[in-house]
């Protein structure tokens, strides 16, 4: 189990943490959806975080992704081929981006990040867990998630979500039972990291779910009382 990273500053001197937020679960599950919502919410209280998804976020990372979900060569990609090219987008991503935000003291929200990698090329496409893995340590480093949001949803409601759209992606063209190892990967995740991955229920209304996830958010990094402060102070 990798160990959460928080880099810390001072600020009205009080030691705050700057958090890193990331955002997971099958495609339709509403993860964008609230990654929106907490920014909304973290602008609110006057924090502005840098907002990232994967894979993407870099120019080399939206040329890799393009690849991967859309270009007419995909489909003869191996799962091999498939594995690296989202650690090559990540590796871009926390180099370029993730790392100097974190030093520079700024929270980081990431829509999917390497637990991404572990449920699809791990443990859908059954490539060696281990390899992963150390794939993963390798291309993120110290860039561990303090607190990641899984949102949970069954596949009728996901696909009903994403049932307007024209353009499919690779993955939702995968066979039903690709969704369900997705799926139950994700729920051992959070049975297993119970420290840094909250499983939520997301067949809820947008505004229900985005509720716990505040409050959670609050409860975790102590902005309960950097709340009160503020309002005091005005
Ligand atoms: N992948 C990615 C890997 O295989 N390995 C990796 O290492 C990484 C990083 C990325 C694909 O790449 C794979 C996983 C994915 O297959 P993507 O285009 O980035 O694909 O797509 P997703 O991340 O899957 O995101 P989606 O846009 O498909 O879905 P979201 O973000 O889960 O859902 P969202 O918020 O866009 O919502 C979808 C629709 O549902 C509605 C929204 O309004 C929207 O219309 N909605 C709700 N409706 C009712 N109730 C709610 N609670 C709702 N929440 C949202």
């Amino acid at each position: 189990m990798k160990m959460a990273r928080s880099t810390t500053r001072i600020l009205c001197r009080k030691i705050v943490i700057m958090p890193f937020i990331t955002f997971e679960g099958s495609e339709g599950c509403g993860k964008t959806t609230q990654v929106k919502r907490l920014v909304i919410h973290l602008e609110k209280i006057g924090v502005v975080p840098e907002v990232f998804r994967e894979p993407g976020g870099t120019l080399i990372g939206e040329a890799i992704r393009h690849l991967l979900q859309h270009s007419e060569e995909n489909h003869a990609m191996t799962p091999e081929a498939e594995l690296l090219l989202f650690e090559a987008s990540r590796s871009q991503l926390v180099r370029e981006k993730i790392e100097p935000a974190i030093t520079r003291g700024d929270w980081v929200i990431c829509d999917r990040f390497f637990d991404s990698t572990s449920v699809y090329q791990g443990a859908a496409r059954k490539l060696d867990p281990v390899l992963v893995e150390r794939l993963n340590t390798f291309v993120a480093g110290d860039c561990v998630p303090d607190v990641t949001f899984v949102l949970d949803v069954d596949r009728a409601t996901a696909r009903s979500r994403l049932g307007g759209r024209k353009i499919r992606d690779r993955m939702e063209e995968q066979p039903e039972g690709f969704y369900e190892r997705v799926r139950d990967a994700y729920r051992e995740l959070a049975r297993r990291d119970t420290g840094r991955v909250v499983l939520i229920d997301g067949a809820r209304h947008v505004d229900q779910i985005a509720t716990e996830i505040w409050r959670i958010v609050r409860q975790r990094f102590a902005l309960d009382s950097e709340i009160r402060t503020r309002r005091s102070a005005r």
